[in-house]
């Protein structure tokens, strides 16, 4: 008899339902969706750094094209089935891309964030009930959960009922944030009841970043040409998700509400490499009490007691630098991304490299077919984030 095939579990999915899509198409400013005559699909700009092609664009026809194509890829289920079941996925859980509802007005957040979470939870409920196994493929049948998205502009106590919502819908397994929170950071002390309420309800954070460094960070213009999002996306995210985790940890969340849960986007931005150095200031610079008797919890240990790491990180030297960061392999969890980095090829019904980048990463870190890649690749999501169907 064969073993069955262990699950492949992504974590890091997004999508922008149909209500998201009508609101960024309504937009003058970013996020927004705008069509160009020379474009099939609509264009989707969502960073400070694509402002000026936009304004480029907007102003000659001629100009290439801003922010990336929105195809079906962001938009339908059907797609993100049909890109599971090419890559052998089959569980994997959903999230609304950034900027998620950072930008709402605090009126209209409320009833938004219940919107587009009713509709993530509808989406996993007719799956999960529809779906069976692909004969031809002999996988294991598609399931779906999602991390929940919160109306961060809202008043608290809409903010709060928000959670309790999501308590009440039965594939929700976290949320989704960004690190601007309330719009002070995550070492905002306002955002204490929230941590609170999220902990008590079992829902851990998906940290992921939105907003980037300054554009100014990253050096004037160069002369010698368009760096596109290489500098944007691959140092700026992982930076802003690093200083958010840093501010967290200095200011004492993490000690203020023990259960809280992070799992961090891209393999904790740069946090394996830099904890090191974190720790030495701290130690060097303040004096971080935890209160009168308590020692002071290294970044070390808050990271290996309260922080999951996905695996998206492209290769397999970051692959063994997070699993060592977030102490051992099961707690690290496989992601894709989809649908950003789509096929260099253009074929976004093929195989996405990005994809097999990280899975390769995680066999080769750990080694292929080992209980480790196993558990990186579906297992420990399905134990930490208790992806079965109650
Ligand atoms: O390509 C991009 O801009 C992005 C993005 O905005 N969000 C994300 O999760 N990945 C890539």
């Amino acid at each position: 008899q064969t073993k069955p095939e262990a699950p492949v579990v992504d974590i890091h999915t997004h999508m922008y339902p149909p209500e998201y899509v009508s609101i960024l198409s309504s937009r003058d400013t970013i996020p927004l969706v705008r069509t160009f005559p020379s474009s099939p699909d609509p264009r989707l700009i969502l960073l400070e750094a694509e402002l000026p092609a936009l304004e480029r664009a907007l102003q000659d026809p001629s100009a290439p094209l801003p922010g990336r194509p929105l195809t079906k890829h962001f938009t339908s289920l059907p797609h993100k089935l049909a890109f599971m079941s090419h890559h052998a996925i089959s569980i994997s859980v959903l999230s609304l891309a950034n900027p998620w509802l950072d930008f709402l007005s605090p009126a209209e957040a409320g009833p938004i964030a219940s919107q587009i979470n009713t509709s993530f939870e509808s989406m996993c409920a007719t799956t999960n009930t529809t779906t069976t196994t692909n004969p031809t493929q002999q996988q294991q049948p598609q399931k779906l959960f999602f991390f929940g998205t919160l109306p961060l502009t809202a008043p608290t106590p809409t903010l709060l009922s928000s959670i309790t919502h999501l308590t009440t819908l039965p594939h929700c397994r976290g949320i989704i944030l960004g690190t601007s929170g309330l719009g002070a950071g995550l070492d905002d002390p306002s955002l204490l009841p929230l941590f609170a309420a999220l902990a008590d309800a079992n829902l851990p954070i998906f940290l992921h970043p939105h907003y980037g460094l300054p554009p100014s960070v990253f050096g004037p213009q160069s002369a010698r040409g368009d760096y596109g999002h290489v500098l944007p996306l691959a140092l700026g995210f992982p930076m802003e998700t690093t200083i958010a985790v840093a501010r967290m940890y200095l200011v004492g969340v993490f000690d203020a509400v023990p259960g809280l849960r992070l799992i961090i986007a891209h393999a904790g931005g740069t946090l394996p490499f830099l904890a090191g150095r974190i720790e030495s200031c701290v130690v060097h610079d303040l004096k971080l009490g935890g209160g009168a008797g308590k020692e002071r919890r290294t970044v070390w240990e808050v990271l290996r007691e309260q922080v999951y790491l996905d695996a998206v990180v492209y290769s397999e030297v970051g692959v063994r630098a997070a699993v060592e960061a977030a102490g051992g392999a099961d707690r690290l969890m496989f992601g894709t991304d989809h649908p950003f980095f789509p096929p260099v090829d253009g074929d976004a019904e093929g195989e996405w490299e990005s994809v097999r980048w990280n899975v390769t990463a995680v066999e080769k870190a750990l080694g292929k077919g080992s209980r480790e890649a196993e558990m990186v690749l579906g297992g420990n999501a399905v134990r930490v984030l208790r992806l079965v169907e109650e």
